[in-house]
């Protein structure tokens, strides 16, 4: 399988201290094939933790070319308990969402994993059917030694 990836940093930090990068699966998988492979890769599937850091992550895309017809897995999802969206990263609710408008509907009963998707001029989260495809955006927390 050919894979390309792009990492990415966007805080450096001061001496000693750890930074979030990203990857993005440049195919497209099902979410739980998505958090295998950013195991494999040593990371894990992302978390948004912030406004900040989706603006920065939707910016991001958008520079990369994405729009509208890519879609991009995250951590969060409701299996254990139907609205209560978790990260399978931290096992913890997800510290921050903002929804596509209308959005989580469970759309057809069957939507528990989180993706992006490109509404308003920027990504917000959906609710989508964890079978259907999307690409990976896995983090990873790196040292610096600045
Ligand atoms: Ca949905």
């Amino acid at each position: 399988m050919k894979i390309l990836f792009v990492l990415l940093i966007f805080a450096l930090a001061s001496s000693g201290a750890e930074i979030k990068s990203y990857r993005i699966m440049s195919e497209r998988a099902t979410w739980i094939e998505s958090v295998h492979y950013c195991r494999r890769m040593g990371g894990e599937l992302v978390v948004i933790e912030s406004q900040d850091e989706l603006n920065r992550l939707s910016n991001y895309l958008q520079n990369q070319g994405y729009g509208e017809s890519d879609l991009f897995w995250t951590s969060g999802n409701d299996y254990i308990s139907r609205g209560k969206f978790y990260s399978i990263t931290t096992g913890n609710l997800l510290p921050f969402t903002e929804w596509c408008r209308g959005q989580p509907d469970n759309y057809g009963g069957n939507e528990r994993c989180v993706h992006l998707y490109f509404q308003d001029g920027s990504y917000k989260m959906n609710d989508l059917v964890c079978e259907d495809k999307a690409k990976a955006i896995c983090e990873r927390y790196v040292k610096t030694y600045i």
